[in-house]
């Protein structure tokens, strides 16, 4: 904490370095560069942490239509509950993809009532932890659907669960935490989701991360529900302050309103077990989702313009070291 709020008021001079920079990238999208950047170009970084300074105009390297196909992937496996075949195949398929971008993965397994748990850790760079969150289950029963008779049907969890994946591993795709310093882990959690079902608990895997954890993060941030073709992600109340400022202003540095600085829920999600530890977490949600939890959460629901808007978001927050 005390490290994330001294690199704050450290780095505030990047923020006006930022503010002289303007958009960059080409799409048919009505956002400029969310789509696709025309010209992929990395930031130059200085290397040390204690002076991280974009020396170019940053240019997202995050691919939405990419990310999307990311997601179109995950939902060939309907349900991915965990211990369900789906959820087997999700996590094998996210271990290849990681592997592909050249990421070092650590698989962390753990019982909960008869299941064998998966959460998949990828790890690069060096220095300060960022650790960046998903869960990749889905809800084994639609219980907010309106059709009673569906309530039993499972969730097909394009926003509540692909979503996630699928910016998570477009940034591993992008991101090269070599460059700014920092050590990224990509934690795709377990079990996140069949809380209230059967007894089952919520955010089993983030639960079980944060209480063995190797290395302390500096910062964490979740992303759930974050491809909604309407996309609203307001401050969630429980997160962190300075660090959910932080990201938001990462994306006000890109033009996406779609991140809207004012509270309106609180809840828990795979941030809490992070912040009972003491650990600075925001969880990145917008919870205004009319699909959630029923059997309509279905890819037509979710957009690549979406994912993209909070895909470079991260992707401009990791590049400035965390500190924006
Ligand atoms: C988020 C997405 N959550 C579940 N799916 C967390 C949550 C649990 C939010 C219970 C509200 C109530
Ligand atoms: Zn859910």
């Amino acid at each position: 904490m005390q490290w994330y709020i001294m690199r704050r008021l450290g780095c505030s001079f990047v923020l006006v370095l930022l503010a002289a920079c303007g958009p960059a990238g080409v799409s048919r999208s009505p956002f400029p560069a969310v789509l696709a950047s025309a010209t992929p170009q990395v930031p130059t970084l200085t290397q040390s942490p204690e002076s991280l300074v974009l020396k170019t105009p940053f240019t997202p390297l995050f691919d939405g239509v990419r990310a999307m196909q990311v997601a179109a992937t995950q939902m060939q496996w309907v349900p991915r509950d965990t211990g369900s075949p789906g959820w087997q195949h999700t996590g094998d398929y996210i271990i290849r993809q990681l592997r592909q971008s050249g990421w070092q993965i650590t698989e962390q397994r753990f019982p909960y009532r008869g299941i064998t748990c998966r959460n998949i850790l990828a790890q690069r760079g060096s220095g300060p932890l960022l650790l960046l969150g998903a869960h990749y289950d889905s809800r084994r029963q639609a219980d907010h659907d309106p059709d009673p008779n569906k309530q039993h049907e499972p969730v097909p969890a394009a926003n509540d669960g692909a979503s996630g994946v699928a910016v998570l591993l477009e940034l591993a795709r992008v991101v090269r935490p070599e460059a700014f310093g920092r050590t990224v882990q990509l934690a795709f959690l377990d079990a996140e989701d069949d809380g209230d079902l059967d007894g089952w608990e919520w955010t089993v895997g983030s639960n079980y991360l944060a209480t063995h954890l190797a290395v302390r993060p500096v910062a964490v941030v979740i992303l759930d529900m974050i491809g909604d073709t309407n996309l609203d992600v307001y401050y969630e109340s429980n997160s962190t302050p300075a660090l959910r400022e932080s990201v938001w202003a990462a994306a006000a540095r890109q033009g996406f309103t779609q991140f809207i600085p004012r509270e309106k829920y609180g809840m828990l999600d795979d941030h809490s077990p992070f912040l009972a530890q003491g650990i600075p977490a925001v969880d990145v949600i917008d919870f205004d989702y009319p699909p959630w939890h029923t059997t309509g959460d279905t890819l037509d629901k979710i957009s690549a313009t979406s994912l993209a808007i909070v895909g470079q978001t991260m992707e401009l927050w990791l590049n400035s070291g965390g500190v924006l």
